[in-house]
């Protein structure tokens, strides 16, 4: 049976990290192991959060699974919370990398031009030597071009820029670079790609609510490794992961109640199960 290990923070309150994956990536009937790295009251849009870092507990719980013998299929891992927690994932990864373990990097720590709360420049760095180590990195075009020390351009950028952030994407090392918030028109959005050992570029886009929400990257990068576990080629595995996005953005802005904070990705499970073929 196939078994993911998810190395990233949970976020008690705000629908992102730990607490998209697991459902998602359960929804889509693989095993999903977690190894968390800070746990936080909220994720880091709100005032006041709380932040208990677990970076103490990572090598005792990585020993032990070694000590069992337990073996991933896939090691993603997603918002990392300081630059040491960055190089244990490298050693959990060199640990537990098997022939055909995929490795897929969501270097979660920018949005809209703009770090996330309380990470310093010096954090760029240290995730670009991770995503030096997957098969497949997974950012935005904020996160790809802090990474690659490119200019950031919000909207209207030509076809080129983003080919230019993909192939130097996987110029760090991974085969697949998927570049998500992609958006040429205004009424579309979804994600660019390229795979570098086969010279493919491809882009899925669907329909572009004008909205934006919290945990949508998350959300995107977990319903990628359910498809590709579920062994969905990366070009497929968009597709369902840029469908799935869609169909929870919309739950989200027809809930009269909807929450700013993060997207209605329950009620939208079923359309992914739709897009796996399971239901
Ligand atoms: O969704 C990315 C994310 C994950 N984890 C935490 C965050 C964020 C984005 O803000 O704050 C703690």
């Amino acid at each position: 049976m196939k078994r993911v290990l998810t190395i990233q923070d949970i976020s008690g309150i705000g629908k992102c990290s730990l607490t998209e994956a697991l459902p998602i990536i359960s929804a889509a009937g693989i095993e999903c192991a977690v190894l968390p790295t800070t746990v936080l009251s909220t994720h880091t849009a709100f005032e006041g959060f709380t932040f208990h870092d677990l970076t103490e507990d990572m090598p005792g719980i990585a020993d032990h699974w070694a000590a069992l013998g337990m073996e991933f299929s896939s090691i993603y891992t997603g918002y990392l919370g300081s630059i040491h927690q960055v190089e244990l994932v490298e050693n959990v990864i060199d640990r537990f990398r098997k022939e055909d373990t995929l490795v897929v990097v969501d270097p979660a720590m920018a949005d809209n031009g703009k770090l996330y709360a309380g990470f310093a420049p010096e954090f760029v760095g240290a995730m670009k030597g991770l995503c030096a180590k997957a098969d497949v990195v997974v950012p935005n075009i904020t996160e790809a071009s802090f990474l690659l020390g490119e200019e950031y351009i919000a909207e209207g950028y030509p076809e080129d820029y983003v080919k230019r952030l993909l192939k130097e994407l996987t110029d760090l090392g991974p085969r697949y670079a998927v570049l998500t918030g992609v958006s040429f028109e205004d009424d579309k959005l979804g994600g660019a790609a390229y795979d570098k050992e086969t010279g493919t570029y491809f882009t899925y886009f669907t329909h572009k609510e004008q909205k934006s929400f919290h945990g949508t990257g998350d959300l995107f990068a977990s319903a990628l490794v359910g498809a590709l576990e579920n062994g969905f080629s990366i070009e497929d595995s968009i597709r369902i992961a840029a469908e799935y996005t869609l169909a929870a953005l919309q739950a989200t802005l027809k809930d009269p109640e909807g929450r700013w904070y993060g997207v209605n990705f329950e009620e939208a499970l079923p359309t992914y199960l739709r897009l796996l073929g399971k239901i």
